[in-house]
């Protein structure tokens, strides 16, 4: 790995390929790619387990990348990390929870998780200290002091570990990872969600972030299978547009035992939603409802054709 100043976002070519010519490029897709402008390069290490880079750019703000691929901007982060977190618990009511968020070292979710007053734990899992640190550090606004909430647990390991012997059991587990490349790949298997259905607890659910189903329809297409054939009752899948992350929709994957947990009427949302005062950017009561909704061509990969 070269070397960047930094101080003028000046970026040399780096061996692991994604800064070019003062321009760093997304390389997630196999035959396109995204640039990106940095005006500051605050930030680029190989950590243990994966390359980071942390940029800011004039029109998404400040962005983080991991192994090429852009995990948030500060100015579209609030659609993911809301979408990620108020579905499952809005859909949960109001019961004390236990939750469980696996990767999401950002602290993004963590925050939005934490916005619910009756949430008394809530677990973050995350296998690498680098992004932790570097987030707390480049993003402070992301967790905006999550991470020192006393109903937060934040454990350094892998997450397919920590599922494997669970210190307890969860109302929600939000799996916050990156893409099934790299550290995340066993993220993405049928054994680790099976261990996740394991630690639910009755009436749980499990919600994992599946790519963009335009660019990536193999991701949710088997999700949703090893879903069924783990017995979920109601795999699915919802949508959120996050800009930041180009080409369509992004999708999560939706696993319960519980059928009713996807069914909730706008109106039971709407009166949990204004009894908790919490603001959000993107999530409503009617978004909630509407992102079940998918276009035929994503409805098609979450559930067989009749
Ligand atoms: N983690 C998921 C980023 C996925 C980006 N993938 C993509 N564009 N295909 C985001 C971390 C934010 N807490």
């Amino acid at each position: 790995m070269s070397d960047h100043d930094g101080a003028d976002g000046q970026t040399k070519q780096m061996a692991d390929g994604n800064v070019t010519d003062g321009w760093i490029e997304e390389t997630l897709h196999k035959s396109w790619r995204v640039r990106l402008k940095p005006s500051r390069v605050l930030h680029e290490v190989r950590t243990e387990h994966q390359h980071l880079i942390i940029f800011d750019n004039d029109d998404f703000g400040r962005m983080l990348m991991l192994d090429g691929i852009v995990q948030l901007s500060t100015r579209d982060e609030f659609v993911y990390h809301e979408m990620m977190a108020h579905m499952a618990l809005f859909a949960l009511g109001t019961k004390p929870l236990d939750i469980l968020i696996i990767g999401g070292g950002d602290g993004g979710v963590l925050r939005e998780v934490l916005k619910h007053d009756h949430v008394e734990t809530a677990t973050l899992c995350e296998i690498d200290q680098s992004v932790i640190d570097l987030s707390l550090e480049h993003f402070p606004e992301i967790s905006n002091g999550a991470f020192d909430d006393p109903r937060a647990e934040i454990i350094v390991a892998d997450g397919t570990k920590l599922i494997a012997d669970p210190p307890r059991s969860y109302d929600a587990i939000l799996v916050d990872s990156t893409d099934p490349i790299g550290p995340a790949a066993v993220l993405f298997t049928k054994e680790f969600y099976g261990a996740c259905k394991e630690a639910l607890k009755p009436g749980g659910v499990l919600v994992a972030q599946n790519g963009l189903p335009f660019a990536q329809p193999d991701e949710i297409q088997q999700t949703c299978r090893f879903f069924r054939e783990l017995g979920f009752r109601d795999p699915w899948g919802y949508l959120a547009t996050t800009p930041s992350y180009f080409g369509g929709p992004m999708s999560f994957v939706w696993g319960a035992m519980d059928e009713g947990l996807r069914a909730q009427s706008v109106d039971v949302l709407a009166a949990r939603f204004s009894d908790s005062d919490i603001e959000t950017k993107y999530y409503t009561p009617e978004v909630h409802h509407a992102a079940f909704a998918l276009p035929r061509y994503v409805r098609d990969l979450v559930s067989p054709k009749a």
